[in-house]
């Protein structure tokens, strides 16, 4: 393991391949590396592009990673998708374009296994996350399907969630539909080459704006002005892309990085961090102590309570009182 791990941190990405599919598998290895890997954490900004399927996400997070590439920043690209398990190497949308990431070293592309991740699709992501923050990735782009409440937990994985939508996918648009409008720290409004574009912007800014002013960057300069204040301060802005072109991810870019430099200075980065260390360690401890107290004797206690000679109040109490003992 100790190889495994000095290989990873040296960068080589078989290695950090390996250790990824070890926590993948939540092996006890798995765990022993994430704890010894943990000091080296914290210096990549993670970034959760969700959005409906065919909104173009994938398409976006290949612009995205070439325009960080381009700003001299390493990319790992985590996609996430429990409904369509990618096969060989169309992790991307375009296997084409792919082309140009794959012979970068500076650029890492792992897709999650599908299959029942024993710790929660969540907590995986955010233990796979933590492996490429660790072997030194100052950059990570976690794609995911924005269809409710697991998005939701993936997203708050990252410290900037762009929500994308995109034009011509039925009268509503997706994302409120779906109820991840609210986690987007940055609105992506992909396919503006479509003219029916303007409209998805028009409706998101109508969605979003509460009279304040927001940010559009159009080639370097603001161009439009709406937006939301969330709670925190933050100003959402509304961004359009092409994808396919390319056109508008280096405003998009610019807006990611503002929001980085907004997380740091006013110490929301740091409360972001303190919650997921906070679920982190409730996650694990849950895990432990059920494992340690009920494990053999979940039986008889059941069989208690369903008599109804126990009930479940008293059943945790005297679990509870072995940890004493
Ligand atoms: N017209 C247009 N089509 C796009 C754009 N971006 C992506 N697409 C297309 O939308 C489809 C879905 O893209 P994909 O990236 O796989 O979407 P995902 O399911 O959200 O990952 C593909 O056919 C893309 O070529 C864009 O900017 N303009
Ligand atoms: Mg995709």
């Amino acid at each position: 393991m100790q190889t495994l791990l000095q290989n990873a941190l040296a960068g080589k990405q078989r290695a950090v391949a390996r250790l990824i599919t070890q926590v993948e598998n939540n092996t006890p290895t798995a765990q022993q590396a994430l704890a010894q890997l943990h000091a080296h954490t914290g210096q990549a900004h993670i970034i959760g592009i969700t959005g409906a399927p065919g909104s173009g996400k994938s398409t976006l997070v290949n612009e995205l990673a070439k325009e960080f590439r381009r700003r001299e920043q390493t990319v790992a690209i985590v996609a996430v998708d429990p409904s369509s398990p990618f096969s060989g190497g169309a992790v991307l949308g375009d296997r084409i374009r792919m082309q140009d990431l794959v012979s970068d070293k500076g650029i890492f592309v792992r897709s999650m296994a599908s299959r029942g991740n024993l710790g929660g699709l969540a907590m995986t992501t955010t233990n796979v996350t933590s492996v490429l923050d660790a072997v030194g990735y100052d950059v990570i782009l976690i794609e995911t399907v924005g269809a409710g409440q697991s998005e939701v937990d993936i997203a708050s994985t990252a410290q900037t969630t762009l929500v994308i939508e995109a034009p011509g996918m039925g009268d509503d648009v997706q994302s409120i539909k779906a109820g991840i409008l609210e986690i987007g720290d940055i609105l992506v409004v992909n396919k503006a080459d479509k003219p029916e574009a303007r409209r998805t912007i028009k409706a998101l800014q109508a969605m979003l704006q509460l009279g304040h002013s927001t940010k559009t960057l159009h080639h370097g300069t603001l161009v439009e002005s709406q937006a939301v204040v969330d709670s925190a301060g933050w100003e959402v802005p509304v961004q359009p892309v092409t994808s396919l072109t390319g056109e508008g991810v280096a405003d998009l870019v610019t807006h990611i990085e503002q929001h980085a430099v907004w997380l740091k200075n006013t110490g929301n980065l740091a409360l972001h961090r303190q919650a997921q260390f906070e679920k982190q360690i409730r996650t694990l401890l849950q895990a432990q102590v059920w494992h340690s107290l009920v494990g053999p004797d979940l039986e008889a206690v059941l069989a208690d309570v369903t008599a109804r000679t126990l009930s479940p109040q008293a059943a945790v109490a005297v679990l509870l009182s072995r940890l004493a003992g």
